[in-house]
């Protein structure tokens, strides 16, 4: 499949590209994970008689709660409404979005004929999402960002193997280990449908992407290596001709930061755990043992995070103390030369009871900072 570089707009001085390119921006970028969604008053308005997965399927849906956000915070990017399960449902898997529990699928996958059985995802079938990044481009001025994303294998795979949320994630783990060829076989089946969510976004016209691994910090960096790492690589490569930026999340990742950049991003997400500055030495060294004699500058990778999504409840003192922590610690590791730009945002997801006042009022300081 050839990406369509015709549908893409012409962007102007979008501060989260420039920083993830390590130009100079014109301000600090910020966006928020999950900030769309439940924290608004205005999405849970229009979501109220459409189920989640309904939603995500209705481009004039999908354009309304995608700009609710932007409109009511300020923030240098929209992230697409959808959900890192919309492939799967798009393909024919028997799978839902439960209410206050996340996403369950029927018949959770235990053996080889359940992964043979998997179907693919055809581009068409996500015609309706291309349709909504359409709308959503009309409304979006030129500076700011519409960002793609998908889920990764590994997280996707925990949904289907486990058959919903999971706390250890222990028949996932069970299936790598006790049998790795059809763990892998499963990676080989999941990888293309990202790679074609992705694909299908990228035409439609996104301005950047995110690979969502929300749970590969549950791993050893020996198994990430082994069962998870060459197939985000795959799918960093396959869309690296984009020519757009490639941001790469997992939460929990301290000890797989270097492994995950590795697979390719531009920028590399960041959970609250661990300070940006080190973050940022940890994926230089990483990047430099993977490729020697590379040049130095290739390993430095803009970073993205941290602020603990908690602080948005700890009123406006702590908040500014700590939006100021977080971006004196990345802009000292880009002025050791260890990250070359800075995009603000939670080192995770925007918690549904959030304040939305607090995050307009986070939006304003880091623009000042
Ligand atoms: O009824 C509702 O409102 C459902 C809540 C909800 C929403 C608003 C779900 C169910 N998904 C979403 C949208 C969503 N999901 C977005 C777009 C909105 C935005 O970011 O502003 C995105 C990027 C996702 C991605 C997603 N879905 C991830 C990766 C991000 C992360 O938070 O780590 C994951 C792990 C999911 C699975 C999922 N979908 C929904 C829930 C509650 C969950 C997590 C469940 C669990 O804990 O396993």
């Amino acid at each position: 499949m050839m990406v369509d570089m015709n549908n893409r707009r012409a962007l102007k001085d979008a501060p989260i590209i420039d920083a993830a390119y390590g130009r100079s921006p014109s301000r600090r970028p910020v966006w928020f994970m999950r900030q769309a969604g439940r924290s608004l008053p205005e999405y849970r308005q229009v979501r109220k008689d459409i189920a989640m997965l309904d939603s995500c399927f209705r481009p004039d849906l999908l354009a309304e709660i995608t700009m609710q956000p932007v409109r009511r915070h300020d923030v240098d990017a929209a992230i697409l409404f959808s959900d890192i399960v919309v492939p799967l449902k798009a393909a024919g898997v028997d799978l839902d979005i439960v209410p206050g529990r996340g996403p369950v699928v029927e018949n959770p996958l235990r053996c080889s004929n359940d992964i043979e059985a998997l179907p693919d995802v055809a581009e068409e079938q996500l015609a309706p999402i291309a349709e909504g990044i359409g709308l959503i481009l009309g409304e979006l001025n030129e500076s700011q960002a519409l960002i793609g994303f998908a889920g990764a294998p590994f997280t996707l795979a925990s949904y289907l193997v486990e058959g919903g949320p999971s706390r250890n994630h222990e028949q996932t783990k069970a299936l790598m280990h006790s049998n790795p060829e059809l763990w892998h076989k499963l990676m080989q089946k999941i990888t293309p449908m990202v790679i074609t969510f992705l694909k299908a976004q990228i035409s439609a016209g996104v301005d950047a992407v995110q690979l969502f691994d929300s749970w590969a910090g549950f791993l050893t960096q020996r198994d990430y290596r082994r069962f998870v790492l060459p197939y985000s690589t795959e799918i960093f490569a396959a869309v690296a001709d984009a020519g757009i930026p490639r941001i790469h999340f997992g939460v929990g990742t301290g000890e797989l930061l270097g492994a995950m950049a590795e697979a390719g991003p531009e920028v590399m997400g960041v959970d609250w755990r661990v300070p940006l500055d080190a973050a940022a030495s940890r994926i230089r060294a990483s990047l430099a043992e993977a490729t020697p004699g590379a040049d130095p500058e290739s390993t430095a990778l803009a970073l993205q995070g941290n602020l603990d999504p908690a602080i948005l409840f700890s009123g406006e003192k702590a908040l500014e103390a700590e939006i100021k922590r977080v971006c004196s610690e990345a802009d000292r590791a880009i002025a050791r030369g260890n990250a070359r730009g800075h995009i603000f945002n939670l080192g995770h997801g925007v918690l549904p009871q959030t304040d939305p006042g607090m995050i307009t009022r986070a939006v304003e300081i880091i623009h000042s900072n």
